[in-house]
């Protein structure tokens, strides 16, 4: 066994992992990237596209941003589609002068593994059987396999930066966190078409088949998501089906959804909210969907993400540069304020534009009926969706 040792051991090479190596690297802390999987791999899972105004910010101070503000489009409001009319929410107006960019969660991996290796920063893809150690001492161990040879890492912290189906967090004793968790009886079937937007932003469409989603990727790529059966098979949506049902939900008087390409890419994700309390176990620190997972309509576990690691950094950059843990020692309690107030706006964009197989359908569809009205309708109520959706931040985080 090859036995080697770090400041941070990072397990997970997605937009936590890559982006809290690079963050630990300015701070001048050395650490290492372990990914179960190939760089091909996560440089082509498609999976979020809606970056925060503060996410934007940090990817810029972290000097990652050069491809992001040639590439990402900056959107200053969102569309809510219902009974066939659109209500555009306009972010500048109701979030202090705030927008959003549409850049590829795909791209920013990109960027950061490219990043990293121009800085020389160690990164294994494809490394497996990977188990965390001692997490009760002061030099914890990752214990891993690469190239058929055995390893083991030792550091002074592990990052569980492995998304929900990691090993970090089930490493995690029984009774030390709590985990709250929900799931929806419903999925998104996502799908990427070589088809230019037909919206200049995105549209988020209430319909009695169901919620969809207009969203995008370039000018000439189209993301759009469906609601669907968590059973269902992708492969057994057919394009032509797929763009009928978008077009029906879509529907908006005078709109007409361009449809003229080819379907690329369909997957169907299942929606979960979920949330570990706390996000540390003693020298093992959780981040990412690693400790929680939002339902997508909100578009928030990305930045979710991002916050975590920005806080997570902070702390072990003035633990290591004046021996004070108070930062670190909070790590948990700061994020959690930031997670809990985004579960609850995914929780509500996802419960207001959903239809639920429900025997109390009725009930519900009134309530949600009554719910767009107000939020089309009410500053107040529009306030509430804009400022959480660029990202909320609380006036002393300012
Ligand atoms: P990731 O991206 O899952 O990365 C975890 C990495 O860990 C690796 N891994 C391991 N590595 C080593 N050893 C092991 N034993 C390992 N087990 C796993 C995995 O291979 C992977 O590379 O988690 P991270 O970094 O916390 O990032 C979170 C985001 O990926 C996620 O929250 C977002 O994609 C969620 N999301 C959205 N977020 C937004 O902010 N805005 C959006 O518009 C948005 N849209 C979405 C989304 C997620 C979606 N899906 C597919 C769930 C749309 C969809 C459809
Ligand atoms: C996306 O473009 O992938 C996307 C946009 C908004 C969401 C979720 C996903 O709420």
């Amino acid at each position: 066994m090859t036995e080697e040792s770090t400041q941070v051991g990072i397990v997970g090479a997605g937009p936590a992992g890559l982006l809290l190596g690079h963050l630990l690297h300015q701070h001048g802390i050395e650490s290492v990237v372990l990914e179960l999987r190939s760089r091909d791999y996560v440089e082509h899972r498609i999976r979020a596209g809606v970056l925060e105004h503060g996410t934007v910010e940090l990817l810029k101070e972290a000097g990652v941003s050069e491809r992001l503000e040639r590439e990402g489009m900056e959107h200053g409001g969102i569309e809510l589609r219902f009974d066939g009319r659109g209500h555009r929410i306009d972010f500048p107006k109701l979030a202090g002068g705030r927008t959003i960019t549409v850049y590829g969660q795909t791209e920013v991996v990109k960027d950061l593994i490219k990043a990293r290796l121009e800085f020389g920063g160690r990164l294994l893809f494809e490394v497996d059987d990977v188990s965390v150690h001692d997490l009760k001492s002061d030099r914890p161990a990752i214990r891993f396999t690469h190239e058929g040879a055995e390893h083991e890492l030792r550091c002074d912290v592990i990052a569980g930066c492995d998304g929900f189906h990691g090993i970090c967090r089930p490493a995690i004793p029984d009774g030390a966190i709590e985990t709250h968790e929900r799931e929806y009886p419903f999925a998104w079937l996502g799908v990427l078409a070589e088809v230019p937007p037909s919206t200049e932003e995105l549209i988020y469409a209430r319909h009695e088949r169901g919620f969809a989603l207009h969203s995008m990727r370039t000018p000439e790529l189209s993301r759009f998501y469906i609601q669907c059966d968590p059973d269902d098979d992708p492969d057994a949506w057919s394009d032509q089906q797929i763009w009928d049902e978008l077009e029906t939900r879509l529907h908006r008087d005078g709109w007409t959804l361009n449809r003229d390409g080819p379907i690329i890419e369909k997957s169907v994700t299942p929606m979960r909210s979920f949330v570990t309390e706390p996000m540390q176990y003693e020298t093992l620190f959780l981040a990412g969907d690693a400790a929680h997972i939002v339902p997508p309509t909100g578009a928030k576990g990305l930045n979710l993400a991002v916050g975590d690691v920005r806080e997570l950094a902070s702390g072990l950059a003035e633990w290591y540069e004046t021996g004070d843990l108070g930062r670190l020692d909070t790590y948990s309690e700061r994020c959690l304020r930031r997670v809990w107030r985004a579960e609850h706006f995914s929780w509500w964009m996802t419960s207001m534009l959903h239809r639920f197989p429900d025997e109390n359908a009725g009930f519900e569809e009134r309530l949600q009926q009554a719910q767009l009205d107000y939020v089309t309708r009410s500053q107040a109520a529009a306030t509430t969706l804009a400022e959480n959706y660029v990202g909320f931040v609380w006036e002393q985080d300012k």
